[in-house]
């Protein structure tokens, strides 16, 4: 392949099509050459139905400045980048604590997620910050009422934090309940954020229709157990759900290092 038709491919998804995890697709997911990575059966509907069962009782806070509403349970650096590292900082520990007592009642997703991207050949570890320690990962995640077409990159939100210094954001989400197999579907478009397109952000973290016109997109239909894996400087958005839709879930970042970092 020349240099020429390389770079036109890097900008380009190769194919409008799910892929499954190995260390190929993980290379071209990052490069943006692939829109999506589907995890079959990441984990049993046994498993699902008990970390579900565990969030039952438990308080899902929802996100401020954000509409539709999206909760969770868990804490994340977006809404401690106002705030203080401190105060984000002191939380982790409490939350980590809850999260742990989540997986040990029903499974631990985030330690298999990190394995399979060991076996991929990724160095992985949870981010980390040099005064402070480990971040927070891990977030139980109801988006029923849909999401605004937005991305999801911290260097762009987060300045002086270690996840401010990654290359490319992932995401990675488990889906534990969902009401129906017919909605709530994920779309992700071939049009990576730049920042000439902060003109076209309409509130905390939406975007007008206009960065994504005559843009390929491909629809994903998430079942209960499987994994989406994406690239989150692409434009995407959440359809609404006809009831629940619930899931756990955690941002990866590449560093310029090579490692893969996860933390929410
Ligand atoms: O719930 C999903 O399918 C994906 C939500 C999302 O916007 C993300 O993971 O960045
Ligand atoms: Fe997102």
């Amino acid at each position: 392949m020349t240099a020429a038709s390389n770079q036109i491919k890097s900008t380009l998804w190769e194919k409008n099509q799910e892929y499954p995890l190995t260390a190929e697709s993980l290379r071209k997911l990052i490069e943006h050459r692939i829109p999506l990575i589907r995890i079959k059966d990441f984990a049993t509907p046994e498993e699902c139905e008990k970390l579900y069962a565990q969030s039952q009782s438990l308080v899902f806070n929802a996100y401020e400045d954000v509409t539709p509403k999206i909760e969770k349970v868990g804490i994340t650096v977006f809404e401690y980048n106002s705030v203080s590292k401190a105060n984000y900082f002191q939380e982790v520990e409490r939350a980590s604590k809850l999260r742990d007592s989540i997986f040990a009642a029903s499974f631990n997703p985030l330690e298999r997620i990190m394995e399979k991207f060991r076996e991929c050949g990724a160095k992985v570890r949870i981010a980390s910050e040099p005064e402070y320690g480990s971040y927070y990962a891990g977030l139980i995640r109801k988006i029923e009422n849909g999401t605004q077409l937005h991305i999801d990159f911290a260097p762009l939100e987060q300045s002086g934090w270690e996840v401010c210094t990654i290359t490319t954001q992932l995401s990675w989400t488990l889906y534990l309940k969902l009401s129906d197999n017919d909605s709530g579907k994920t779309c992700i478009y071939d049009r990576r954020w730049t920042p000439e397109d902060e003109q076209y952000k309409l509130d905390s973290y939406g975007y007008s229709d206009t960065v994504i016109a005559d843009k390929d997109a491909i629809a994903f239909q998430p079942y209960v157990g499987d994994v989406l894996l994406f690239n989150t400087s692409n434009f995407h958005y959440v359809e609404p759900m006809n009831g629940q839709r619930v899931a756990f879930t955690s941002m990866i970042g590449l560093l310029p290092n090579g490692e893969i970092i996860f933390w929410s």
